[in-house]
């Protein structure tokens, strides 16, 4: 309950170059309007909003060889991934706002540098309906917010897979997906064919969250660095239907509750993306909202006190 937070950075990235719908590059606004800054301040953590990210506009084109926008995504990770290495040295809790989640590659770049530099061990929970793990070939979009686990395991061109040097940034058996139920034909295979630990939504039903989420953090230890990245469309689009990508059956309130409440009691939280939130497409930002609600719990909000 008395656990003490690392000094946190707000880093805005108003861009959805890497989204089939625009309205994410809202994102930060709408999460700072939903009192994100506020309610960390009130949970006692030492907060600084470095403001928003500059980066190139979208261009809103057609994808060329495979990708959509391929050298604006690489501009905007190249942001990201500056500034989170920043906070990262500075010994500052970087939250990344996004924008879609093509950006949870130069923020986990980063953080992976950083694990490697100072020998932590690195652990990602990538909360999405989606595994993000397509590539050129495979991806029925072109968008690269469906791409990003992909580059990070090393598959994909090399301004995406070797943006903070040498690729992989980052082994398979260091991520662990969950909440994830819609896989393209072609992805299922590369995922089945990488490794990825996959806590998919019948696997939640079949064993519960809480056993997922102690599966999924078996391992995590005091040198653990854990990074969480937190698309919005996780939820199911009932309770969060402001995303571009809705898909039914994900965690529900209590559920998605439960996920978080189990990385705080970790203590390990280290860096956050929340990513995908479009207030375009949103009710009264009603999803910012409970994205800040869930925040809350990521920095130990609970009902009563526990031990
Ligand atoms: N898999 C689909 C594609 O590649 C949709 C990806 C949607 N991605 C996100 N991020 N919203 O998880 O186009
Ligand atoms: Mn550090
Ligand atoms: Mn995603
Ligand atoms: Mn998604």
């Amino acid at each position: 309950m008395s656990r003490t937070y690392p000094p946190v950075s707000l880093i805005g990235a108003p861009t959805d170059v890497g989204a089939g719908h625009r309205g994410s590059r809202m994102g930060p606004e709408a999460l700072r309007i939903a009192g994100l800054g506020e309610a960390l301040i009130k949970r006692g953590v030492d907060v600084i909003d470095r403001g928003n990210l500059d980066g190139p506009r979208n261009p809103w084109q057609k994808p060329v060889e495979g990708y959509r926008h391929l050298p604006e995504v690489v501009a905007w990770n190249r942001a990201v991934m500056d500034a989170v290495s920043t906070e990262l040295d500075e010994g500052r809790m970087p939250i990344l706002l996004g924008g879609d989640h093509c950006l949870g590659l130069g923020s986990i770049t980063a953080v992976a540098r950083h694990c490697r530099t100072t020998g932590k061990q690195l652990r990602v929970l990538w909360l999405d309906a989606h595994a993000d793990f397509n590539t050129h070939q495979v991806t029925p979009s072109g968008n690269v917010h469906g791409m990003p686990v992909a580059c990070l395991c090393g598959l994909g061109p090399d301004a995406l897979t070797k943006l903070g040097g040498e690729a992989p940034a980052v082994r398979p058996d260091e991520i662990r997906q969950i909440g994830i139920r819609s896989v393209d034909e072609g992805e299922k295979r590369l995922v089945q064919e990488y490794g990825l630990d996959v806590y998919d939504m019948r696997y939640i039903d079949e064993i519960g969250m809480k056993r997922v989420m102690e599966e999924a953090l078996e391992g995590v230890d005091d040198n653990t660095h854990l990074h969480v990245s937190f698309d919005v469309d996780f939820l199911d689009p009932s309770i969060a239907p402001g995303v571009g990508t809705t898909v039914p059956g994900g965690p529900n309130y209590r559920e998605a509750q439960l996920v978080m409440e189990m990385i705080a009691d970790t203590g390990r939280m280290a860096s956050l993306d929340i990513v995908e939130l479009n207030p375009i497409i949103d009710k009264r930002n009603r999803t910012a909202r409970l994205a800040v609600d869930l925040v809350e719990s990521l920095f130990g909000k609970s009902t009563l006190m526990r031990d």
